[in-house]
C-alpha cells in the first residue's frame, strides 16, 4: 500500500478497503475500553487544542498519520455509550444497529431516488410502516426518516400551516396571522420551528402545564378561542409525549378532540416518548395517538439505535408531498413516486437512517423492543424509590417515564453535575423542575443494571458531601 502524501489515484483505489478496516478495528478497541474507562478525563478546549492533532495539512497525510489522529479523537471524546452517560435521553450502544448503521457510508445511498436507493428506499417504507402500525396508524400512513426531531417537528407545523392557510407555500402569509400551540414545557425545537415557517416565535402559545407536567386542556382551548376571536389563524397543536425534563405525557386524547373540534392539524412530539408504544404495560401512556394527523419518534433515543434515528409518520398520505414537492427534472426520472422519498423530503441528498433501525427491529422483534421499554422503567421506579426513601435525596416528581429528577439536600445540583464532570466519574445534566434547579436522570441505557443504579447514586450523594451547602431555588 502507498501511503505516500502524493499518491496517484489508482493508489488512493489500491488503499480505499484498508483505512475501512483499520477503522473497524478501532471501534473495537474504542468498544472494548468503554469497560475500563467509562468517562473520557475531562479536558477544556484549550487542552484539547493542544494534545490532539487537528490541523489539515496543504499536503496531506499518510492513511496511518490520520487513523491515529482519528483513534486519538475518539479517546477524547465523551463517551455517550458507557453506563456512566446519564446526560442526555440517549445513551448505550447497540452493537447490531451499530454494525448496520457503519454499513451505510460504506453503501453510500442517498434516499431520495429508487433509481439510487433501490431496496434501500423500500427498506425505509417497512420500518416506517412498523412504526406506523405500532402507533394505531392504518397502511395508509407515510413518513419518513429526518435528520433529527426538531426537523420533525418543523414537517408537522409546515403541513399546519400549509393546511390552514394552502396559499401560504406559494405568496405567503399574505398579512394573515398563524398561531400554534403546545405545552410550556415542549421542546424548544417547537418555537424555533415556528420562527423558521413564517408563524412567529411570539405566535407561537405556550400552553401551561399542570403539577405532573401535562398540558392543561381548558387553558389550550380558551387560547384557541382568543386567537380566533382576535383574527389569527390557528394552524398546529401540538402534543408532547415524553417532555424533555420530567418525561410527561401530554393527555392526547384531550388535546386531539380540541385540534378536531377547531379542524386544526394535530402532532404528536412523541420523539422521547414513542417508544412507550412497544410495552404492553406503558403503551397507555401514548393512548390517542393513533388520532394524531402527525407523529415524532425518534428510535435513537429509547430504542437505543445511534444518532440519529428520527421518524416523521402521517396518518394519511400525500401531506408531506403537498407541502414540499418540486420539479426537478434531473433528479426524479424514474420509477413510481411510492419509492421516490425525495418527492416528500426537505432534504434533497438524505443519508440511509433507516437501516440500523430496520437491522435492529429484525434482530430484537416487537418482543425485545417491549422488554427493552419494561426494563428501563423498571428501573426508573427502583430509582425514583431508593431517591424517595433516602432523606438526603429530594424527589422533585414522580417519573412519569424513565426520567428521575431530584436534588440532593441542601446541595447545588449544578455544581455536584459540574464536579463529577471534572473528576471523569460521570456525566449527568441539570434542568428546572417548578422553579428549582434539579439534577435530571434519564435512564435509556438498556445496559443499566440495578447495581449501575446504586453506583450513580452513590457517586451522586459522594459528591454532593464534598461540596459546601448550596442553593437550587432559581431566580
Ligand atoms: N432532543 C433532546 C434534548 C436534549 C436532551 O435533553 O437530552
Amino acid at each position: 500500500m502507498d501511503n505516500s502524501k502524493n499518491a496517484s489515484v489508482p493508489d488512493m483505489d489500491i488503499c480505499a478497503g484498508d483505512p475501512i478496516r483499520m477503522a473497524g478495528e478501532i471501534a473495537s478497541r474504542y468498544i472494548d475500553d468503554d469497560i475500563q474507562n467509562p468517562v473520557n478525563p475531562f479536558r477544556s478546549p484549550a487542552e484539547l487544542e493542544a494534545s490532539l492533532d487537528l490541523d489539515i495539512r496543504e499536503d496531506g497525510e499518510t492513511v496511518e498519520q490520520v487513523m491515529g489522529a482519528l483513534e486519538n479523537l475518539a479517546s477524547a471524546t465523551p463517551r455517550t455509550t458507557s453506563t456512566r452517560f446519564y446526560n442526555q435521553l440517549f445513551s448505550g450502544r447497540d452493537p447490531i444497529a451499530t454494525a448496520a448503521d457503519m454499513l451505510s457510508p460504506v453503501i453510500n445511498s442517498s434516499m431520495y431516488t429508487f433509481k439510487a436507493a433501490g431496496p434501500m428506499a423500500m427498506i425505509e417504507r417497512v420500518v416506517i410502516g412498523r412504526m406506523a402500525n405500532a402507533l394505531g396508524f392504518g397502511e395508509q400512513a407515510e413518513g419518513l426518516f429526518t435528520p433529527g426531531g426538531s426537523i420533525s417537528n418543523l414537517l408537522a407545523l409546515l403541513i399546519g400551516r400549509d393546511m390552514a392557510c394552502p396559499e401560504f407555500r406559494n405568496k405567503g402569509s399574505m398579512g394573515k396571522t398563524m398561531t400554534c400551540y403546545a405545552s410550556a414545557d415542549a421542546h424548544y425545537s417547537i418555537m424555533k420551528n415556528a420562527g423558521i415557517v413564517g408563524i412567529g416565535r411570539e405566535n407561537a402559545r405556550k400552553i401551561p402545564t399542570d403539577d405532573a407536567g401535562r398540558v392543561r386542556p381548558d387553558p389550550l382551548r380558551q387560547a384557541i378561542e382568543d386567537d380566533l376571536r382576535d383574527g389569527c389563524v390557528p394552524c398546529c397543536v401540538i402534543a408532547t409525549a415524553g417532555t424533555t425534563v420530567m418525561g410527561s405525557f401530554d393527555p392526547i386524547v384531550e388535546m386531539g378532540k380540541i385540534a378536531r373540534e377547531f379542524g386544526i392539524w394535530f402532532h404528536v412530539d412523541a420523539s422521547f416518548g414513542g417508544a412507550a408504544v412497544l410495552s404492553t404495560k406503558h403503551s397507555h401512556l401514548m393512548e390517542g395517538v393513533e388520532q394524531a394527523d402527525s407523529v415524532a419518534w425518534n428510535p435513537h433515543k429509547v430504542m437505543g439505535v445511534p444518532l440519529s434515528a428520527a421518524g416523521f409518520i402521517t396518518r394519511e398520505p400525500e401531506y408531506l408531498r403537498r407541502s414540499l414537492d418540486e420539479t426537478a427534472d434531473y433528479l426524479f426520472q424514474a420509477d413510481d413516486d411510492l419509492y421516490n422519498p425525495g418527492t416528500r423530503s426537505i432534504q434533497c441528498g438524505r443519508r440511509n437512517d433507516a437501516l440500523k433501525v430496520w437491522a435492529a427491529w429484525k434482530h430484537h422483534g416487537d418482543t425485545g423492543y417491549c422488554q427493552r421499554v419494561e426494563h428501563l422503567m423498571e428501573l426508573t421506579q427502583y430509582c425514583a424509590q431508593k431517591i424517595d426513601d433516602d432523606n438526603r435525596f429530594v424527589l422533585s416528581c414522580e417519573p412519569a417515564y424513565v426520567n428521575v429528577c431530584f436534588e440532593v439536600n441542601g446541595k447545588c445540583s449544578r455544581s455536584i453535575c459540574d464536579f463529577l464532570r471534572e473528576r471523569n466519574e460521570m456525566l449527568v445534566g441539570h434542568a428546572v423542575v417548578d422553579g428549582r434547579r434539579i439534577i435530571r436522570v434519564p435512564i435509556v441505557n438498556s445496559a443499566l443494571t440495578r447495581a449501575d443504579i446504586d453506583e450513580m447514586l452513590a457517586l451522586i450523594l459522594g459528591a454532593g458531601e464534598l461540596l459546601p451547602a448550596g442553593e437550587n431555588a432559581e431566580k
